[in-house]
């Protein structure tokens, strides 16, 4: 399906380490389309529901106080199976476990710093996208490469 959609934010760590732009040209370079961006600093409630089913883990704190820092790159991209594709694009969830040529790979080191946020299943897009957007902000639009990326 060219339209599946996926979830991909720029933690605060790749916002303030001028990474905005080399992420956003991996998914680019690699044929997806934007649909949804905003940079946005959404506050606890919201980041305590993205990572609920973590909420027990002895890092949740430290990580809600870490995705609390400084503004967030959210955007939804479209394309042929961009979940799973997505997730390889940004590398294991440990960096130092992250194959080079990887977004963790390339620019991160622990996993408490791994600079992007990519969801893992189909269902948890259509969620975490429901969760940051309204649907007026996730456009609809045809994108003039698509028929030099898709055969
Ligand atoms: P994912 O981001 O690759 O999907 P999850 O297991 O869903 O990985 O964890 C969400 C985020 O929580 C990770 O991206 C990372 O920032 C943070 N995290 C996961 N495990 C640890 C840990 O052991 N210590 C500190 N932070 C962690
Ligand atoms: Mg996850």
């Amino acid at each position: 399906m060219a339209d599946e959609q996926t979830f991909i934010a720029i933690k605060p760590d790749g916002v303030q380490r001028g990474l905005v732009g080399p992420i956003i040209s991996r998914f680019e370079n690699r044929g997806f389309k934007l649909v949804a961006m905003k940079l946005t600093s959404p506050g606890q409630e919201l980041l305590e529901k993205h990572y609920a089913d973590l909420a027990t883990k002895p890092f949740f704190k430290g990580l809600v106080a870490y995705m609390l820092s400084g503004p967030i790159c959210a955007m939804v991209w479209e394309g042929k199976d961009a979940v799973k594709t997505g997730r390889t694009i940004l590398g294991a969830t440990n960096p130092l476990a992250s194959a080079p040529g990887t977004i963790r790979g390339d620019y991160a080191i622990d996993v408490g710093r791994n600079v992007c946020h990519g969801s893992d299943s189909v269902e948890n897009a259509k969620k975490e996208i429901a969760l940051w957007f309204t649907p007026t902000e996730v456009l609809k639009w045809k994108s003039a490469q698509a028929a030099w990326v898709y055969e």
